[in-house]
Formats: C-alpha cells, sequence, structure tokens
C-alpha cells in the first residue's frame, strides 16, 4: 500500500464543499478512511487540540497513520490523486489541474461558496446578498460557461480533481441565487461530474 492509500482520518464538515471534495476523491480512488465530523460553523477548527494538527484552522484536514497532518481541500486532492487517472502525469497537464485548483480557491469559492453559505445557512435574502460577490461569482460562472462550451471537462478532455473542485460549489451556484438557465454548458457539465461522482 503506498502511503496515500493507508487508512486516514478525515476531519471535515460534510455540509462542506471543501470537505466534499476529498470525502469524494477518496471515494473514487478507495482510500480507506474515518471521518470525525468538525462544526465549522462552532468554532471548531480553532480549538487548540484542531489548531495542533492544522495551525490554518480550517475544514477540512487529513491525519495519515504516522501523525503527518495536511490541510487545504485542493492539496489533499492533489495529494490523493497523484499517481491516478484523476490528475495528468505530464507536467504540463498536472499544471492546467493546478492552474484550475488555484483559480477555484482565489476566483470562485470566495464567491460562490461564501454567497451559498450566507443564503442557505445564515439566512441572508437574495437581495441583501453582498454585490462585489454577486459580480465576481458572475464573472466565475461565465468564464466556466465559455470554457465549457467547446469541452466536456476542465483539462486534458477528462474527468479530474479539477472537475471535482469546481463541482463542489458550482452544483449550488444556483441555490446561491445565480441563474444556471443561461450556462447551459456548466449545467451540462456538473451532470456530467455528479454521474461520476455518485452525487
Ligand atoms: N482554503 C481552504 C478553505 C477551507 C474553509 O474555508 N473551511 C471552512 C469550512 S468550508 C472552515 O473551516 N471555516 C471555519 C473557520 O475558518 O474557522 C480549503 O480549501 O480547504
Amino acid at each position: 500500500v503506498t502511503e496515500q492509500r493507508a487508512m486516514m482520518t478525515l476531519y471535515g464538515d460534510l455540509r462542506s464543499g471543501n470537505t466534499l471534495k476529498v470525502k469524494w476523491t477518496a471515494d473514487l480512488l478507495g482510500v480507506p478512511y474515518t471521518v470525525v465530523e468538525v462544526d465549522a460553523f462552532m468554532s471548531a477548527t480553532r480549538q487548540p487540540e484542531y489548531l495542533a494538527k492544522f495551525p490554518m484552522g480550517q475544514a477540512p484536514g487529513i491525519e495519515l497513520p504516522d501523525g503527518r497532518c495536511l490541510a487545504q481541500s485542493n492539496a489533499i486532492c492533489r495529494y490523493l490523486a497523484n499517481g491516478t487517472d484523476l490528475l495528468p502525469a505530464h507536467p504540463f497537464q498536472a499544471a492546467k489541474v493546478d492552474e484550475w485548483l488555484f483559480w477555484e480557491q482565489y476566483s470562485h469559492e470566495p464567491y460562490v461558496a461564501v454567497l451559498y453559505t450566507a443564503v442557505a445557512y445564515r439566512g441572508v435574502a437574495l437581495s441583501e446578498r453582498d454585490s462585489h460577490r454577486v459580480q465576481k461569482g458572475e464573472q466565475a460562472l461565465d468564464l466556466m460557461e465559455t470554457w465549457l462550451s467547446a469541452r466536456d471537462f476542465f483539462v486534458a478532455d477528462r474527468f479530474t480533481i479539477a472537475d471535482i473542485a469546481l463541482f463542489a460549489y458550482t452544483r449550488f451556484a444556483e441555490r446561491a441565487g445565480f441563474d444556471m438557465k443561461k450556462r447551459p454548458h456548466v449545467e451540462g457539465w456538473l451532470q456530467r461530474c455528479g454521474r461520476k461522482i455518485g452525487a
């Protein structure tokens, strides 16, 4: 068993797309794990025991049998997917996956995910959404629509962790108040990803 296939502990909040990215990647690859539920809304990630393992104070995180810990959803997916079909071996194609993973965290998740959380969990009305986040989220979804109008998956014409990472919150974009009917290519891709992931 390579170390990425040994039993791991997944610390996370299964309502969170960031945690689900890791769960889905592990499930698709058959990586065994146990889940320790961490309530991200109740400051569980800011407790000293959690910070000792994960100094960034966020979920998800994984702990390997020897005690090594790794945080940041996309870093964990990348680690698990290394050497599998979910991450191309070719350095340029792998870097294209990274390109979308970094973009997801800087230009998509802070808008689409944060608005989803505000609407779905913090009771914010659609009309009260932060207009800057709405504008940036619209831009992100428009870029995805253009990109997906010419291909089935984000990189290398196949399903990779770039798709998993972007699927996590794009599937909640409608709920966050974004009009997805005007983004049919994103909708089609969401369905393709949903079938792969079983979500
Ligand atoms: N960049 C991080 C974001 C993780 C994140 O924002 N986690 C949230 C839950 S979705 C969290 O733990 N929030 C609690 C906190 O920051 O105290 C990743 O990709 O893993």
